[in-house]
């Protein structure tokens, strides 16, 4: 049995972009939780067994799952007829696991660290800076359209996240700033960014 625990507008969005996606919703059953908001609003819920309170969190049988890159290559290998992975144990796996890895490990800390205004030797010489991730970036997508080439993929849902949220923060870069918007433009996307405005329209009215 798979559960996912999701809050409306936030990261765990990329997780049911690629449930539509994939068209595997009526394997998972999706729970509403309540996190703590940046103004102060929501809270922790105790129904979110997410070691830290966060979204998105995954449980397959018991066991519980976080890392939207981890969720991502749990999904996509469960149901490798989705199309939204290579085949695992190819080369391309290989290369999709690497940008699973690289988005949480690498690029979500760089963008976050450009947006705070934070730098540091020590971050600079484990990750780099944005800039440098968004080279990375622009150097898959001028062989696109895709991140992993001609397809889409889960790797474009979780890689183009942080600019679809935050646009002032795209790069100025049309290649770029056009695969966000065919990611936007997807219509599994519009459906869930709709429902989901929806969702957080009655949290906030409860
Ligand atoms: N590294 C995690 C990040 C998860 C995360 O930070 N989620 C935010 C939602 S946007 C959250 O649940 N925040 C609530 C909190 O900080 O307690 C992932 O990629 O899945």
């Amino acid at each position: 049995m798979l559960t996912l625990y999701h809050s409306p507008e936030s990261r765990s969005i990329a997780i049911l972009s690629l449930i539509e996606e994939m068209g595997i919703q009526d394997w998972i059953d999706v729970r509403v939780v309540t996190i703590p908001r940046m103004d102060g609003s929501g809270g922790r819920d105790p129904a979110n067994p997410h070691p830290e309170g966060k979204v998105p969190a995954l449980v397959h049988d018991g066991k519980v799952i976080t890392e939207r890159g981890a969720i991502i290559l749990h999904l996509t290998s469960l149901f490798p007829d989705s199309g939204m992975a290579p085949p695992v144990g190819t080369p391309d796996w290989g290369v999709f696991a690497m940008w699973m890895a690289w988005y949480q490990g690498v690029l979500e800390p760089a963008f976050i660290m450009e947006g705070a205004g934070v730098s540091h030797p020590w971050m600079t010489a484990a990750i780099r800076d944005h800039k440098t991730a968004v080279a990375r970036l622009h150097a898959a997508l001028e062989k696109g359209p895709w991140i992993m080439g001609a397809q889409f993929s889960a790797a474009d849902i979780l890689l183009h996240g942080p600019y679809a949220w935050f646009p002032d923060g795209t790069p100025d870069d049309p290649l770029i700033r056009d695969w966000v918007d065919r990611c936007k433009a997807r219509p599994a996307s519009q459906k869930i960014r709709a429902e989901d405005a929806r969702r957080m329209e009655s949290l906030r009215a409860a």
